[in-house]
């Protein structure tokens, strides 16, 4: 079992889309937890390429094709990480924000949000202010939940919030901010609600945030 998590993991770290499509599928069969899979394999891989490439071992080629395996895995993984059938607790508008193309974590996020019973409105990557605005207002959601990848776009989580308050949003809607480079004191420097560090304790942050 600890050998098949390492294949795994390894299969992502080279980004074999078919060997990280069956090393899943047999890891689930055999039993092993889905948290398991998520964190000791297909996690632990991504950042082993994170890793790499910021040693200059990898380059973007590589980073792709191992985020392919990842989510070719995610995808098989997703029903056990997601409850269906329950009635929606409220709405969240998640999206990752503009100038970043990064969305492993972002669906990882909505995934585990479905799972505590949110309904998500995913508007994907480069996510303008404007648009998360709108979508706020559209769907009436309760919460609104940003991602953030790189440094650079991670200053941009502070617009969409000012975004709001111009729309005078803010205080209808909780933001909850997430995302590598982003840490609980950035997210209590430009005024978010919640912070987490990862998908499942933002959606009990998520569930929090409601009362
Ligand atoms: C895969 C990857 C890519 C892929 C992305 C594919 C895709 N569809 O997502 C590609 C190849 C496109 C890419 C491109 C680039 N990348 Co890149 N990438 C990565 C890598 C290796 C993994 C990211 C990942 O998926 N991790 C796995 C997921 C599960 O983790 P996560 O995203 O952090 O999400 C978790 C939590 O953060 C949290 N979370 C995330 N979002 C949210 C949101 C909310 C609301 C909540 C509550 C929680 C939450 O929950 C998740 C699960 O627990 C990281 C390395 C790393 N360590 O992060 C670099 C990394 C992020 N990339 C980096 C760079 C530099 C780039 C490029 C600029 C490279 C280039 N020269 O072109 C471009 C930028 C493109 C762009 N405009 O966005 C740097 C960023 C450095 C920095 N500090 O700014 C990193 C850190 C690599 C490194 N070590 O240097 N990249």
């Amino acid at each position: 079992m600890g050998s098949d998590l390492q294949d795994l993991k390894a299969a992502i770290i080279d980004g074999d889309n078919k060997a990280a499509i069956a090393l899943t599928g047999q890891l689930i069969e055999t039993g092993a937890s889905p948290q398991s899979i998520l964190n000791d394999g297909l996690i632990a891989g991504m950042s082993e390429v994170g890793e790499l490439f910021k040693c200059g071992e990898y380059f973007v080629p590589e980073m792709l094709v191992a985020a392919r395996a990842m989510k070719s895995a995610l995808e098989i993984l997703r029903p056990r990480l997601v409850d269906t059938g329950v009635q929606p607790i409220g709405t969240i508008v998640l999206g990752t924000v503009r100038g970043d193309l990064h969305d492993i974590g972002k669906n990882l996020t909505a995934m585990f949000l479905e799972g505590a019973g949110f309904r998500v409105v995913d508007l994907g990557v480069d996510v303008s202010a404007d648009k998360f605005v709108a979508a706020v207002k559209e769907h009436n959601a309760e919460l609104l939940g940003m991602s953030a990848l790189l440094t650079t776009t991670m200053t941009y989580t502070a617009e969409v919030i000012r975004a709001l308050q111009a729309a005078n949003l803010r205080d209808q809607v909780k933001v909850i901010v997430g995302g590598a480079p982003v840490t609980a004191d950035w997210a209590r420097q430009i005024g978010a609600d919640a912070f987490a560090v990862d998908a499942a304790s933002g959606a009990e942050r998520c569930k929090e945030l409601l009362h």
